[in-house]
C-alpha cells in the first residue's frame, strides 16, 4: 500500500467514537450476567449438540478497576463476504489488546477459516493495522467461504491453536460464519482446549440481528452507497423519463438491503420478498403487480420509472422455493453422478427426471439461463448463491409478456424499455461512514473485553445503535441463544436463524404507508454519497430501519 487517496489520508486520523464504558474505563470492566438462556427454537435438539456452550447468561460490561492481565495470543479471522468495517474491528481487537497488557499479540488468519485449517497467519502489530484503520475492504488479511466441518478440520484448527498457543479465537462473519464458532467453542470445550472463541456480527445483509444483537455491521456503509446509485438513477429515470429502471440489490435471503434502500429513495415499486411469501404470490402475480404500476404510470403520461428488487426474491416464491428445496437435496444426493453428466442439456433432463410433478412444471416454466442458475454449486453452507441468479431480467421478461396481452386487449397503450442493474459488490468494500467505523472498532473492542473476561462461545454485542455512541452499551450474547435448526445439504443442521424483515415491524408500516404515494408520483429521494467529513446529521446517522426498529 505505497500510495493512497486523499480521502485516506485524512481519514486515517478519524477516532471510532465507543460506548461510555470503554471510553471512560478502556477494556478494564466487569462482566455483570443474567440468567441462563435458550435457543430461539428447537432447544431439545440444540442442548444436545452443544452441552457446555448452551444456556449461558447474556453478559454485559460494567465500569471497573484497572488491573494487569496475563499475555495472551489471540487469532482472528474474517469470514464470507465482505462488509465495510472488518479492519475497525481487527482495530478495536488491537487496541483493547494493547491496553490491556502491551505483550498481548494479535494474529490474523489469512483468507477465512483455511487459513486456520492451513495455519497461514500474520502478525497484526499497530503498524500494519495504522495502515487498514477506517477503510474498506477485507484486504489486510482477506477473506473466505470455507465452512470447518469435517472431524480432520477440526482437528487441523485445534493443531494450530496449539502451534500458535492461541488463548482465543475472534471469528468476524455471517450468521453461518458464527454458527461455525459456536460448533468451534463446543468442540474446543468438549476436548479440552483452551482456547475461547468469540464472535463478531458482520453481514451487509442485515439479517443477522435478533432481540440482542440490533445490527450487524457493514449494512449502514453498503445500503448508504447503493441507495447514493439509486437516487442518481431515479434522477436520471426523472430526467430523460424513457426508461423503467429495474434494480437488483444484494442481500441474500432477506430484503433487509431493499427496505433500507426504499426508505431512502422512494422508487415506484420495491419487491419485498417476506411479503411475497406471506401472501403465496405466484412469479405471475408478481409480474402482474409490477405491470399494473408501469399500466397507471403510462397512462398518466409516464412511461418510466424505477422497481428495486432483493436478490433472494425468487427463493421466496412458493413454488420456486419448494422446487429450489427440492433441488438441493436432489444435487447433494447426486453430486458425483450430477457433475459426470458433460452436457447442460443431460443435466437438465436428469434434473426434470427427477422432480416431482409440481416442481417439474415450476422449472419449465423458466427461462433456461435461470434453469441453469438455479443448477449452479451451493456455497460450502449449504446456501443456492442467489447473487448469480438474473431475477431482474426474469422479472423484466415476465412484466412485457403481461404488457403485451394487456395491449392486445386494450387496456394498456404505453412504451416499456427497460433497462436491468444489480448492485452488491459496488458498495462491500467502501469505507465504512461513522457509523460503520464507530459500531465495528467498538464491537472489536468488545471482543477484547469478553477475553479478558474468560468468556468463550459469545458473539460481541453493542447495544443502544439508534442513539449516539456514548450512549452504546457493551457486553456478549451466547451463541447458542440465536440458534435453531435447519435442512442443510439435505441435512437437519444446528445453524443461527436469519432475521427476515419483519412484516409486523414498524420499518415495512413505514414502506407499506407510503408506496402507492411513491407508484403513482415522483417522489423520488436523492441522498448522495456518503459524507466522512461535516455535519453530524449527515456523517453519523444510524439506518433509517435500525432508527424506527428501535425506536
Ligand atoms: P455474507 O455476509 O453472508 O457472507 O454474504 C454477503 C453477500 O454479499 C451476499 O449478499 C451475497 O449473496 C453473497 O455475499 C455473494 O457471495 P460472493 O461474495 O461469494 O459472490
Amino acid at each position: 500500500m505505497s500510495e493512497v487517496s486523499i480521502l485516506e489520508k485524512l481519514r486515517a486520523g478519524y477516532h471510532p467514537k465507543l460506548p461510555a464504558v470503554f471510553a471512560e474505563n478502556g477494556p478494564w470492566v466487569r462482566a455483570a450476567t443474567g440468567e441462563p438462556t435458550r435457543s430461539v427454537a428447537d432447544a431439545a435438539a440444540i442442548s444436545k449438540l452443544f452441552p457446555n456452550t448452551y444456556g449461558l447468561p447474556v453478559v454485559t460490561f460494567e465500569p471497573d478497576v484497572k488491573r494487569t492481565t496475563t499475555a495472551l495470543t489471540v487469532g482472528v479471522i474474517l469470514s464470507g463476504g465482505q462488509a465495510p468495517g472488518g479492519h475497525n474491528v481487527i482495530a478495536g481487537i488491537l487496541d483493547g489488546l494493547e491496553a490491556l497488557n502491551p505483550d498481548n499479540r494479535l494474529l490474523g488468519f489469512l483468507g477465512g477459516p483455511s487459513g486456520l485449517i492451513e495455519d497461514r497467519c500474520i502478525r497484526i502489530a499497530p503498524d500494519l493495522a495504522a495502515l487498514y484503520r477506517n477503510t474498506g475492504g477485507f484486504d489486510m488479511i482477506r477473506s473466505g467461504r470455507t465452512k470447518v466441518e469435517t472431524e480432520e478440520q477440526f482437528r487441523a484448527v485445534a493443531q494450530t491453536c496449539r502451534n500458535r498457543g492461541l488463548n482465543a479465537l475472534v471469528v468476524i462473519g455471517g450468521d453461518d460464519s458464527n454458527t461455525n464458532a459456536c460448533l468451534l467453542a463446543e468442540d474446543f470445550l468438549q476436548n479440552n482446549i483452551d482456547v475461547q472463541v468469540i464472535g463478531c456480527p458482520k453481514t451487509i445483509d442485515g439479517d443477522l440481528k435478533n432481540a440482542q444483537i440490533e445490527a450487524s455491521f457493514g449494512f449502514a456503509t453498503a445500503t448508504r452507497v447503493y441507495s447514493e446509485l439509486i437516487g442518481n438513477i431515479e434522477r436520471d429515470a426523472n430526467s430523460a423519463q424513457k426508461y423503467w429502471h429495474f434494480i437488483r440489490l444484494m442481500g441474500r435471503s432477506a430484503s433487509h438491503i431493499t427496505l433500507e434502500c426504499a426508505l431512502q429513495t422512494h422508487p415506484n415499486v420495491a419487491v419485498i420478498s417476506e411479503e411475497v411469501a406471506a401472501e403465496g404470490l405466484t412469479l405471475r402475480e408478481l409480474a402482474e403487480g409490477i405491470a399494473a404500476v408501469v399500466r397507471d404510470r403510462a397512462a398518466a403520461g409516464m412511461n418510466f420509472g424505477v422497481v428495486l428488487i432483493p436478490e433472494g426474491l425468487i427463493e421466496f416464491v412458493p413454488e420456486i422455493k419448494t422446487l429450489i428445496g427440492e433441488l438441493s437435496d436432489l444435487l447433494a444426493a447426486n453430486a458425483g453422478l450430477f457433475k459426470s453428466l458433460s452436457s447442460t442439456d443431460e443435466q437438465l433432463q436428469f434434473i426434470n427426471s427427477k422432480l416431482g410433478r409440481e416442481s417439474s412444471q415450476a422449472f419449465s416454466s423458466l427461462p433456461h439461463n435461470i434453469q441453469l442458475q438455479l443448477l449452479m454449486d451451493r456455497d460450502p453452507h449449504g446456501n443456492v448463491q442467489v447473487s448469480r441468479i438474473e431475477t431482474e431480467k426474469l422479472l423484466v421478461d415476465m412484466v412485457k409478456a403481461v404488457l403485451r396481452e394487456w395491449r392486445g386487449a386494450g387496456t394498456y397503450s404505453g412504451k416499456f424499455s427497460a433497462q436491468t442493474h444489480f448492485f452488491g459488490y459496488e458498495g462491500r468494500c467502501a469505507p465504512p461512514c461513522n457509523f460503520d467505523a464507530d459500531y465495528c472498532y467498538s464491537l472489536g473492542y468488545t471482543a477484547a473485553a469478553l477475553i479478558a473476561a474468560g468468556k468463550t462461545g459469545y458473539m460481541a454485542a453493542v447495544r443502544g445503535l439508534a442513539g449516539p455512541a456514548a450512549q452504546w452499551t457493551a457486553g456478549g450474547v451466547p451463541l447458542t441463544m440465536m440458534m435453531n435448526m435447519e435442512r442443510r445439504h439435505g441435512e437437519d443442521r444446528p445453524v443461527i436463524r436469519k432475521a427476515l424483515v419483519d412484516l409486523g415491524g414498524k420499518p415495512f408500516a413505514e414502506f407499506a404507508n407510503r408506496r402507492s404515494e411513491w407508484a403513482a408520483g415522483n417522489c423520488y429521494l436523492y441522498p448522495g454519497p456518503i459524507q466522512y467529513f461535516g455535519a453530524s446529521e449527515l456523517c453519523d446517522r444510524p439506518p433509517l430501519t435500525l432508527e424506527l426498529e428501535c425506536g
